[in-house]
């Protein structure tokens, strides 16, 4: 209403005027000085000194209504009726005026005091606001191959920020140059970056929201370290304030005033990501089963574990689960080995000289057929391990051994590692590994069975970890009686002498007394897994294990 009366006002200004008389009625007697001397019988001399204004019709007319009201005394005089009418129109017209002055002030008040409900100050077809453009907001999302989405993103620049004459703004996703990237020491989340085009816009304000999927950290130790970075001069630099949600699987960024750069992308540092030997991603194309905490044991390995399936850190000592169980730490108690808690065995091939942990609850099967050098682990579902030996008398790397039996293959795609102290090598799938030691080369297979989703990537990296090869035994140790040789099984073998009852655990290269079978049942072990070794063999004394 009132950024109307403005309007209003011009066409109030002229006030209706009432037709007022410009001259009053004016009687005969009040003719002029001249008027005195006039002789009644001579009208024409009178017509000639009259002054010319009352000589016209108007006043002729007035003088003849005064003398038709003289002859009606009753009638109300006709003068005083239109003084009366003219009296009303003066009052509405000043009414008027001073709605209007009212009405004036209140909105000169109002928009002076300025925008207060800004009522008056939202654009409108009288007053458009030049400096403010509208909400602009940009998505676009990051497929796979088979077009299913890994990632997506949304820029959001709110009312005002971006200035009304700026070039229409894009974000698209792209694989990033690697020529335009001198910084090599990130991995970009999905391989994408997001790019803003077709040039970095001038704001006020902006917010960067990219959310990845479960797919691109299925069983990953490293989704923590996930990171928003802007690329600038070559180089990754984390967005200052980045905020990541691994519950929502999303990191948001505000930005004030500018964009940094106008190339984005989420980034895991490479040592994070690919940490040597056992930590390496176990076949990275093929997904695991749910793992509802995301601490790396799937629900099912979970279960064979005796931990927590909803809770990251089941003894609450600051370590994931997924993380104690590949890295042979007890994941139930805050101090402790893996092989101290009996959730594992250890399988030990004295032809072949090595051995390996294993779930208490699975079975190592060695086919004898194959002169033990061929062993299956299996598991509780179709999947299984396998530890296979065949003879490297050529000597060859594991690489140049990967290279021969498969000699299609695209060496770029593979990763040399160490396993056991021993030069290793992944196959591209990262389902076996390669490992070379004393003229023979050990392949250790994760095959996945019948099934769609791998259970089990962590305890396969466990598995990898726990090998090791049974070295010669060697002379010159400390205490060692004359004629002995010092033995060199893994922790967690059961031993017990040929010559005797007496059953040992090894534990930090020592031989613990097991006291009964009691204590070994709380290991989690039955006599079935003690292995029974030649009296040479010798092992300084540990405690009593309890
Ligand atoms: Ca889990
Ligand atoms: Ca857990
Ligand atoms: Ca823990």
């Amino acid at each position: 209403m009132f950024d109307s009366l403005p309007n209003n006002l011009p066409a109030a200004s002229p006030a209706p005027s009432p037709e007022v008389p410009k001259d009053p009625p004016v009687s005969p007697s009040l003719g002029g000085s001249t008027s005195t001397k006039i002789p009644q019988d001579n009208p024409d001399e009178f017509i000639s000194v009259m002054p010319a204004q009352f000589r016209s019709g108007k006043n002729r007319k007035a003088k003849s209504t005064i003398q038709a009201d003289i002859t009606n005394p009753n009638a109300l005089p006709i003068q005083s009726k239109k003084r009366k009418i003219t009296l009303i129109i003066v009052i509405i017209v000043v009414v008027v005026l001073v709605g209007a002055a009212a009405g004036f002030y209140f909105w000169a008040k109002n928009y002076l005091q300025g925008p207060k409900n800004s009522i008056i100050n939202q654009p409108t077809n009288n007053q458009p606001a030049t400096s403010q453009a509208p909400e602009l907001k940009l998505t676009t999302d990051l497929k796979d191959a088979s077009q299913q989405e890994l990632a997506n993103a949304t820029l959001d620049f709110p009312i005002g920020s971006l200035s009304k004459d700026q070039t229409p703004l894009t974000l698209t996703t792209a694989v990033p140059d690697s020529a335009t990237i001198i910084d090599k020491s990130y991995q970009y989340l999905g391989g994408g970056v997001y790019k803003i085009g077709p040039s970095l816009p001038t704001i006020t304000s902006a917010s960067l929201v990219i959310t990845y999927t479960a797919a691109l950290v299925q069983g990953a130790l490293w989704e923590s370290d996930i990171k928003m970075a802007y690329l600038q001069n070559g180089s990754w630099t984390a967005v200052s304030g980045a905020q990541l949600d691994t519950t929502q699987k999303t990191v948001t960024a505000t930005f004030n005033n500018s964009l940094p750069a106008d190339t984005f992308a989420l980034v895991v540092d490479q040592s994070k990501m690919q940490a040597p030997s056992s930590e390496v991603q176990i076949a990275p194309s093929v997904l695991s089963s749910p793992d509802q905490d995301n601490d790396g044991l799937t629900d099912v390995e979970e279960k064979i574990y005796g931990t927590d399936p909803i809770k990251a850190d089941t003894d609450g000592d600051g370590t994931p689960d997924g993380l104690e169980v590949a890295n042979l730490s007890d994941p139930l108690h805050a101090d402790g080995t893996l092989i101290m808690s009996g959730l594992v065995k250890v399988y030990t091939n004295d032809s072949w000289a090595y051995s390996f942990y294993y779930p208490s609850g699975w079975l190592v099967k060695a086919l004898p057929e194959t002169d033990l050098s061929d062993v299956m682990v299996t598991t509780n579902t179709t999947e299984y391990f396998e530890v296979s030996v065949a003879d490297n008398s050529a000597q060859l790397t594991p690489r140049e051994w990967y290279l021969k039996i498969a000699p299609q293959a695209d060496s770029t795609q593979l990763v040399d590692t160490v396993v056991a102290g021993q030069p290793a090598v992944w196959s591209p799938d990262h389902l076996n590994v390669y490992v070379a030691n004393q003229g023979k080369m050990y392949t250790l297979t994760y095959s996945l069975g019948a099934e769609q989703q791998a259970n089990f990537k962590t305890t396969f990296k466990m598995f990898i970890k726990s090998f090791q090869f049974i070295s010669n035994p060697q002379a010159g140790q400390e205490n060692m009686p004359a004629g002995d040789y010092r033995g060199n099984r893994p922790d967690g073998t059961l031993i017990k002498y040929a010559s005797s009852t007496a059953v040992y655990i090894l534990q930090s290269s020592q031989k613990d007394p097991v006291p009964s079978e009691a204590v070994l049942t709380k290991l989690g072990h039955t006599f079935k897994d003690v292995v029974t070794i030649p009296d040479q063999e010798w092992y300084p004394d540990g405690p009593v294990a309890q």
